[in-house]
């Protein structure tokens, strides 16, 4: 009889991987409480940034309400996201960190 793939077994791709994942902004919430210099080390400390590209996103968070810290894969964004949040509560700053899809 014929044998059938189940798919639960490895095949080799016939062309390479060229998907994209999906992207999820890092996005920073304003708060009227968060030192501003913590900020910006939250932003240097966490995400690729300069000092000065830190502190021209914290005056942008600071400004319009929110602003992003960077673009990740999934995985990622999750972990800044938790670590981010994790630091300012360690900090007893309300500081808010959150993804969504880019
Ligand atoms: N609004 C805060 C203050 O005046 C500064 C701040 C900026 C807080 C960015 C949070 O994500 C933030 N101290």
């Amino acid at each position: 009889p014929m044998v059938e793939d189940d798919g639960d077994t490895a095949v080799q791709a016939s062309e390479p991987k060229t998907k994209q994942p999906p992207l999820y902004k890092v996005v920073l919430h304003n708060d009227d409480y968060t030192p501003m210099e913590f900020v910006v080390e939250v932003l240097t400390t966490y995400f690729s940034l300069s000092r000065e590209q830190a502190v021209q996103i914290m005056l942008t968070v600071h400004t319009r309400g929110k602003g992003v810290a960077g673009t990740y894969t999934a995985e990622v964004a999750e972990t800044k996201v938790a670590l981010v949040n994790d630091h300012a509560r360690a900090h007893q700053h309300p500081l808010l960190c959150t993804m969504e899809k880019a």
